[in-house]
């Protein structure tokens, strides 16, 4: 069997271009388990060159929990409309499913770590708070970029074939994570790291090299009797120690939730615009924390404690440039406004009425709702009675017109 060396004859041509694509070799070169130390080290070596903070290397077998789990969530429907999670639940469930080849798994690493306290908007009702991962780039085409650089380096070095994925594929990176010694799954859920706390973002190479074995699986559970995270979460959407019920969680509600947001839960949101830090900012092992090295990763000024009198009046095009290259781009103008109205409902101040009374007749319906309610919680009973003299008995959609009656 072909040993690499660094002398070794590279393919003529090789093309390495995407996303969970193949690499192949023009010949198949895997590294012998007596040689994966060496080949593991400058793999390490690679990816802190290309700017990850954590490199760990996993079997693909070290994860045979993670897909049970999976399907008992799915089960009970903790995934809420997130169908895409029931959708690739095979594929999902365990790396061989999705690739049988694959006989390592490398996980990286980036950190994000805050250099301000992300619950200090918390308090601040004018203003909105935006999750730490979202006040910038999106982490997504930073992780990605670099994965598929190492990939590339990997085949080009070592051969065997290799995919890169990251967030959006069907891989679970926290359980892979976790078996490649990056640190724990904490109890609430995510990977807890001694070295960076809560603040990882996660993508993995999978390879057909045996690369795995040896100094770096797995890491103990350092959670103890801690349930910091548990106790803070404010719509209660732990069913228990290490497991989330994502339907109440305001990551959840905030992002991936398409429609109107349930009542029991708009309170509870405070000004909580786009996801919600509070689990994992309580965690002890952030005082191991440290900020990024990222520029693209650092809060933006702008993002930091934005005006809801601001954000709210943006529409469709403003919204676009405001958050262009931004992870909110994604959820789209008209959930961002629905957010801001919860904030504004929220926040206690009549002078912000004005500005939602101008949604009423917005063309989207999850705007008009969020509207109503926010108005309802700010007017006098009179003043809101006027409003929906004039507004209610015209309203067309079902959902608007329950808001109205129910406010
Ligand atoms: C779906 C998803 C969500 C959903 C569901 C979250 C969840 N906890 O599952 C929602 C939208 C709510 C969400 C929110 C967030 N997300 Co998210 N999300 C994902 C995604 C795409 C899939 C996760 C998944 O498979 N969930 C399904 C459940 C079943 O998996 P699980 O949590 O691993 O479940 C385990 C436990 O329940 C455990 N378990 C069950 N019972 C028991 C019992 C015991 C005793 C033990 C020990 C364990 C245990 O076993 C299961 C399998 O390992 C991943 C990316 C990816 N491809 O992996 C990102 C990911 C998990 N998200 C991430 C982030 C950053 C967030 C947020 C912090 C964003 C924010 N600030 O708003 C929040 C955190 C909320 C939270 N407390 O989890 C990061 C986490 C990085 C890290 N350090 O862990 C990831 C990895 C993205 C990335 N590439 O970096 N997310
Ligand atoms: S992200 Fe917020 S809402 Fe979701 S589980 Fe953590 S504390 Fe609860
Ligand atoms: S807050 Fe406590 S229980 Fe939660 S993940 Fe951190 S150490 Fe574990």
């Amino acid at each position: 069997m072909r040993v690499f060396s660094p002398t070794s004859p590279s393919p003529a041509k090789r093309r390495f271009d995407g996303e969970g694509e193949v690499a192949r070799a023009a010949w198949r070169e895997i590294a012998p388990s007596e040689t994966a130390g060496p080949v593991r080290s400058a793999i390490r070596d690679r990816a802190l060159t290309l700017g990850f903070d954590g490199v760990g290397f996993a079997r693909p077998e070290a994860v045979a929990d993670a897909g049970e789990r999976l399907a008992a969530f799915v089960a009970e429907g903790r995934h809420g409309d997130m169908g895409w999670m029931a959708e690739t639940l095979e594929r999902r469930s365990h790396p061989h499913a999705l690739w049988p080849e694959a006989r390592s798994v490398v996980v990286l690493a980036v950190n994000y770590g805050p250099d301000f306290d992300p619950l200090r908007t918390l308090g601040q009702r004018d203003r909105a708070t935006v999750s730490v991962y979202a006040r910038n780039r999106d982490y997504h085409d930073l992780i990605k970029g670099r994965l598929k650089q190492l990939a590339g380096w990997m085949h080009g070095r070592f051969g065997g074939e290799v995919k890169v994925f990251v967030d959006t594929a069907p891989v679970m990176e926290k359980p892979l994570a976790a078996a490649a010694g990056l640190g724990w799954q904490g109890k609430h859920t995510n990977l807890v790291s001694r070295d960076f706390g809560s603040w990882l973002f996660l993508g993995a190479v999978f390879t057909t090299l045996d690369l795995a074995g040896g100094d770096a699986e797995g890491h103990p559970d350092l959670c103890g009797s801690c349930r910091a995270c548990l106790d803070v979460c404010p719509t209660d959407a732990f069913p228990a120690p290490y497991q989330l019920d994502a339907r109440r969680c305001i990551s959840y509600l905030t992002i991936e939730h398409k429609g109107h947001i349930p009542l029991e839960f708009r309170a509870a949101m405070g000004n909580r615009i786009y996801g919600c830090d509070d689990c994992l900012a309580v965690c002890p092992w952030n005082k191991f924390a440290r900020s990024t090295r990222e520029e693209k990763l650092r809060g933006r000024e702008d993002l930091a404690a934005p005006m809801l009198a601001d954000l709210v009046g943006l529409g469709d095009a403003a919204f676009r440039s405001h958050f262009s290259g931004s992870p909110i781009k994604r959820i789209g103008r008209d959930r961002l406004i629905r957010n801001v109205l919860i904030a504004i409902g929220n926040s206690g101040k009549r002078d912000l009425a004005i500005h939602a009374e101008r949604l009423l007749a917005d063309p989207a319906p999850v705007v008009r709702a969020m509207a109503v309610w926010a108005l309802s919680r700010l007017l006098p009973p009179e003043r809101f009675a006027a409003l929906g003299g004039r507004y209610a008995a015209r309203e067309t959609d079902p959902d608007v017109a329950a808001e109205w009656r129910h406010a």
